[in-house]
C-alpha cells in the first residue's frame, strides 16, 4: 500500500490550553521571580487537583517515576515489591533506584491488572510492599489488595500513573492503598508537560513526602531525612493549571471517541477489549487485542502505511526483560503483551479520523 502524503496521526498529542491563557500566568511567574522550591503555583496546583479529584492530601512531583519512588524512599522499604509485569519500565525502574527488587505476580488476561488471587504464592518473608497499576485507568481490586497487605503488614503502593479522574466506589481511586503515584506526563489524560504526584489520605506521611521531594528538609532548611529533588516546577503548574479546567471536556471526548471505536470493532470477534468498568474509566486509551501477533503486525503496518502510529502499549511483558532480571514465566501478561495495541484517542483527533482508523482495522480481517 502507497503511503499518503496526510498529517500523521498519532497514539496521542496533550490536551492544551489556549496559550493566551498559559501566557498570562506565566507573567506572574515572570513577575514574582520565584521558579521553583515549592512555589505559589505548584501550591496552588496541588490543592486545586485535589479539590477536583476529592482527595485530601497531594505531594507533586517531577514525573511520575519520581513520585512512585517518593513513598518507597519514605517507608525505608528494602526488600521485594510484588508487582505486575504488564506495565511501563517506569513502575520497575523506581524499585530499583530504591534498592528494592521487583518480584513480578501475572495479571488477570480480562481486566490486565495484576491478579490478587495469585499475590499470596509470591510473598516471602523479604517481601515489604505491593505495587500494583491500574492499567489504562482500570482500577484493580483494591479491596483484595489492600486487605491482603494489611493482613501481611506490607505497604500498598498503587502506580496509579493512569488513574486520574477515576472514581471507584464513591471515592478517587487514588484515595486506596497507603499511597497513589499519579503522572502528569504530556502523554497523560491530565499533563503539566512533565509532572506527577503521590496522593495519601496520612497527613504525617503527606509532610514527610513534601520533605522528601525537597532534599529531606524540614520548613526551617534542616535536614532531618535522606531526601532527593523531586519538586515540581511553577511553569510546569502554570501548564496545570491552566489545562485544569479543560478536563471535563477532554473526558468526555475520550469517551466517545472510545465507544465510535468499540461500536465499529465489537462485531469483529477476533477483537477483543479490556474489562472495565465504565463508570470507573477515564477513556485515555484505546487498547484492542487482536487474535494473533501476526494479525498485530500486519495491521501495525497497514496504519503506518496509512501515516496513522498506534502503539503497542505495553510491550514486552516486563518479566521478558534482560536488564530486569532472570526469567520467570508470565504467561497472560506475555499473551496480552504480544497481541495488544492502543489505537489513537486525543483531543485533536477528530472522530472522522477514528472511523477511518476503525476502517482500516476492519479490513485486515
Ligand atoms: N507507570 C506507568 C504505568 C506509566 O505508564 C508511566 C509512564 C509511568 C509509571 C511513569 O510516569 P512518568 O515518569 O513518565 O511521568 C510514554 C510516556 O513517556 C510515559 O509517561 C508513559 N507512561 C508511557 C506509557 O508512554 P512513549 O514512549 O509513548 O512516548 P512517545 O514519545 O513515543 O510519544 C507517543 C506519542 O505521543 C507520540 O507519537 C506523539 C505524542 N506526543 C508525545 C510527547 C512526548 C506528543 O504529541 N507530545 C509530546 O510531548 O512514552
Amino acid at each position: 500500500m502507497q503511503a499518503t502524503t496526510k498529517k500523521p496521526t498519532y497514539v496521542t498529542a496533550p490536551s492544551l490550553c489556549d496559550l493566551d491563557n498559559y501566557t498570562k500566568l506565566l507573567r506572574q511567574v515572570w513577575d514574582s521571580g520565584i521558579l521553583t522550591h515549592n512555589g505559589p503555583l505548584v501550591r496552588k496546583l496541588e490543592s486545586e487537583l485535589c479539590r477536583e479529584l476529592g482527595v485530601k492530601n497531594m505531594v507533586s512531583a517531577v514525573n511520575g517515576t519520581v513520585a512512585l519512588q517518593l513513598p518507597l524512599k519514605a517507608f525505608k522499604l528494602r526488600g521485594e515489591v510484588i508487582t505486575t509485569p504488564f506495565s511501563w519500565v517506569a513502575t520497575c525502574s523506581s524499585i530499583f533506584w530504591e534498592n528494592c527488587t521487583p518480584v513480578f505476580v501475572d495479571i488477570d488476561p480480562l481486566t490486565f491488572n495484576i491478579d490478587p488471587s495469585k499475590i499470596e504464592d509470591a510473598i516471602t518473608h523479604k517481601t515489604c510492599a505491593i505495587m500494583p497499576v491500574h492499567v489504562f485507568s482500570n482500577p484493580c481490586d483494591v479491596e483484595a489488595i489492600d486487605t491482603l497487605a494489611s493482613q501481611k503488614g506490607l505497604k500498598v503502593i498503587y502506580d496509579a500513573a493512569h488513574a486520574m479522574f477515576v472514581d471507584y466506589k464513591g471515592k478517587s481511586i487514588l484515595d486506596y492503598g497507603d499511597v497513589s503515584a499519579t503522572s502528569f506526563h504530556a502523554t497523560k489524560i491530565f499533563n503539566t508537560g512533565e509532572g506527577g504526584a503521590c496522593i495519601t489520605t496520612d497527613d504525617d506521611l503527606h509532610e514527610q513526602l513534601k520533605r522528601i521531594r525537597f532534599f529531606g528538609h524540614d520548613d526551617n532548611k534542616v535536614i532531618v531525612e535522606d531526601g532527593c529533588n523531586g519538586k515540581m516546577t511553577e511553569i510546569h503548574a502554570a501548564l496545570g493549571l491552566t489545562n485544569l479546567p479543560l478536563m471535563q471536556e477532554v473526558l468526555d471526548y475520550r469517551r466517545s471517541i472510545y465507544n465510535l471505536y468499540l461500536k465499529e470493532l465489537k462485531p469483529i470477534d477476533k477483537i477483543t477489549f479490556q474489562q472495565i468498568i465504565p463508570e470507573s474509566y477515564n477513556y485515555s486509551y484505546m487498547p484492542i487485542v487482536l487474535d494473533s501477533e501476526e494479525r498485530l503486525l500486519t495491521i501495525d503496518k497497514k496504519l503506518k502505511a496509512q501515516n496513522v502510529f498506534a502503539r503497542r502499549y505495553f510491550y514486552p511483558s516486563l518479566n521478558t526483560v534482560k536488564s530486569i532480571g532472570q526469567y520467570t514465566a508470565m504467561p497472560h501478561s506475555e499473551n496480552i503483551s504480544s497481541r495488544i495495541l492502543c489505537l489513537p484517542s486525543h483531543s485533536q483527533l477528530d472522530l472522522e479520523e477514528a472511523y477511518r482508523i476503525a476502517s482500516i482495522v476492519k479490513d485486515c480481517f
